[in-house]
């Protein structure tokens, strides 16, 4: 973003108060921001006390050597003791952890009691298999049990697990374990998605062919669709031969709290992907505060889903770390939410009394497509508070969230973090703050963060610009794995002293935080720097428009121009002159320099795995470039499908 800063275009007026019942048993209110604000590290060191430490840290913050920060450095943890023991030993071990259900219509309930017999066995059998503290285990499963299962056996014993997407090819698979230097890879025969059998284990033997894999000493492989596997004897073991025969009891030894706990791979819009490295005791303390003070969590009563995948730092942080740490009920769901009907989740929301559900914009947009009789026709009263995670929610999407999902009546929290900020850090607290839809609103109890323009001076409200990060927090990334140097370069030298996340922001006239897209995605428009987030909200909010994926692409007269790729409600049909009325409706919503030069009508857009619109690609069709880097897609076919439909795009 040069000279210009981010023109504030969109208004929302519209403002929802905290149910007066949740906000009267809330687990947290307004006097957290007091505390917080008053002594920022004394109200970390209290939240830090949620947690069993074997040594309770009696140092909060090391900042002497920044941007490396240590958080509670002399105290000692068992972070899968945190999440699944402590929960047993008082009195909870008959509580449902998880509620498992498998695509196919297989369920099962595991209590706490049993997690723990299975997370025991599973870090014995990674013992026995040679893994040590500190060595790194490769995860490369689909959504079952066994994830979770595993991810807890790493921590209990040290060993710093990877996880990588079921999705991704081999290659991305292969990069990513020679980065990591992993010993270990954990898969399965495959997984179940869109009704099928989709085989996982097949990519694992070809990343194991190539260079710099070497070091991977065993390939553990669970049992779940029950494919043919071609199987190379002395290198690959059965989940169910290995793991089944082992002792149910294990003893969790304590770990320093900057012991490493995981590294998670972002790709990025450019170069290699980086290895963003978390640690133990800061880490839990914030996904564990952060879960209970966003999602009102009450561990007797509530039943909570996250609808991620565990190979998202969402799943890490809301579907294992934080909820367990808290001794949840969870919902965890293996497939795909139209398998074998658009009503699955709403299905999955009645059958288990789901009372809090966070998922993302892309999903609830998806939903919107299908139409409102869709979750109509089940019954949703238990729940009672929703989340949004991964994207900018479009106000048109968020109200629709609430109204059809939330029955008019319960709070939605839209929550802005980063693989990078380990946790949630901007959202409004569902028992206190007056929700805005379409703003993640204000940095949460212990967490700074502000707008600021290009030399790094804080934006007045009403102006936009960049967000960051002005003081350490607890989960924050420690560097990216191998790459102290890209660590400071990537996201500590923008602006000197603070860290700079990559989103624009702008702040309203309250002061608060509307988070605007990638600073990558920004589009310059005669001299005015146009946010994509808010042309693409501007065209959700006209009837016809399911969703909207807007870029600026090169043009001589305006420097870039906006070209819009719209997704029509009920069909691709195009009536004659909607271009025409869209433009116009993008022009009164926002004003005329926002008024897209092009509206293309497709049947899909290019997406991430956790629900991301790459706009890059969508960037390089605009410009008739060759595409750039697609191994990160959902489904690479789109692209295809895109750029067939549109010969001349430019
Ligand atoms: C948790 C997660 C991080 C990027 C982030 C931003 C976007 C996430 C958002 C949001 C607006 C929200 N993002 N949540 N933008 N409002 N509530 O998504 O992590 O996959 O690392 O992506 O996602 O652009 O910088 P990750």
């Amino acid at each position: 973003m040069s000279k210009e800063s981010l023109a504030n275009l969109m208004t929302e007026e519209r403002r929802f108060a905290p149910p007066a019942e949740l906000a009267a048993g809330a687990n947290v209110t307004a006097d957290a921001y007091e505390a917080a604000a008053a002594d920022r590290l004394a109200f970390w060191a209290e939240q830090a006390r949620r947690l069993s430490w074997e040594q309770e840290p009696t140092q909060t913050l090391d900042w002497s050597n920044p941007p490396f920060a240590k958080w509670f450095a002399d105290g000692r943890l068992n972070v899968a003791y945190n999440c699944v023991d402590r929960h047993v030993e008082a009195g909870h071990g008959d509580r449902v952890a998880i509620h498992f259900e498998g695509e196919p219509g297989d369920s099962r309930a595991i209590t706490y009691a049993e997690l723990q017999r299975e997370v025991s066995k599973a870090a014995h059998a990674l013992t026995e298999l040679g893994v040590e503290a500190g060595d790194r285990v490769a995860i490369y499963l689909p959504m079952i049990p066994e994830a979770i299962i595993a991810m807890l056996a790493c921590a209990r014993i040290g060993a710093p697990h990877s996880l990588v997407f079921g999705g991704f090819s081999a290659d991305a698979l292969a990069t990513r374990i020679v980065d990591a230097d992993a010993r270990i890879v954990i898969t399965s025969d495959g997984g179940w998605r869109r009704g099928a059998p989709s085989a996982l284990k097949p990519a694992v033997d070809e990343a194991l062919t190539r260079p710099g894999t070497e070091a991977v000493r065993s390939v553990l492989v669970v049992r779940r669709t029950g494919q043919d596997v071609a199987w190379r004897e002395g290198r690959d073991v059965w989940w169910h031969e290995l793991v089944d025969r082992q002792p149910e009891e294990h003893t969790p030894q304590a770990f320093d709290a900057e012991h490493p706990l995981f590294i998670l791979y972002t790709s990025g819009t450019t170069g290699k992907p980086k290895g963003i490295l978390h640690t133990s005791g800061g880490y839990l303390t914030q996904v564990a505060y952060t879960h209970h003070a966003v999602f009102d969590l009450k561990p007797e009563s509530d039943v909570y889903w996250c609808t991620a995948d565990v190979g998202w730092v969402t799943g890490h942080s809301y579907i294992v770390y934080g909820p367990l740490a808290n001794g949840a009920t969870e919902v965890v769901y293996e497939g795909t939410p139209n398998t074998p009907h658009n009503g699955r989740w709403w299905e999955i929301v009645q059958k288990y009394g789901v009372t809090l559900l966070y998922t993302a914009p892309t999903a609830i947009r998806t939903c919107m497509k299908w139409g409102d009789d869709v979750p109509a026709g089940f019954d949703l009263s238990s729940l009672r508070l929703l989340g949004s995670v991964g994207e900018p929610i479009n106000p048109e999407a968020w109200i629709w969230y609430r109204k059809h999902i939330g029955g008019d009546r319960v709070p939605v929290v839209d929550t802005w973090w980063q693989t990078e900020t380990g946790g949630i850090m901007i959202s409004p607290l569902p028992g206190v703050t007056h929700a805005k839809p379409g703003s993640a609103q204000v940095p949460l109890p212990g967490i700074s963060a502000t707008v600021v323009d290009d030399d790094g001076n804080e934006v007045a409200n009403g102006s936009g610009g960049y967000l960051t990060l002005t003081e350490p927090w607890p989960s924050m990334l420690r560097t990216i794995w191998g790459d102290d140097q890209r660590y400071l370069d990537t996201y500590w030298s923008r602006f000197p002293g603070r860290y700079f996340a990559g989103d624009g922001a702008k702040k309203d006239a309250d002061g608060d935080i509307w988070l605007l897209g990638r600073v990558d995605d920004v589009m310059l428009v005669s001299g005015h720097n146009i946010s994509t987030t808010e042309v693409e909200s501007a065209l959700v909010s006209h009837p016809r428009i399911a969703e909207a994926a807007v870029v600026g692409a090169t043009d001589p007269q305006t420097t870039q121009a906006i070209v819009a790729f719209v997704i029509l409600r009920g069909g691709a049909e195009e009536a004659p002159g909607l271009v025409d009325e869209l433009r116009a409706h993008v022009a009164k919503e926002l004003g005329p320099i926002a008024k897209p030069k092009k509206i293309l009508p497709v049947d899909e857009l290019p997406k991430t795995r956790s629900g991301k619109i790459m706009r890059r690609l969508l960037r390089d069709v605009a410009e008739n470039r060759e595409l750039g880097d697609v191994t990160t897609l959902t489904d690479s076919t789109v692209m295809d499908l895109i750029q067939a439909k549109l010969p001349s795009a430019a």
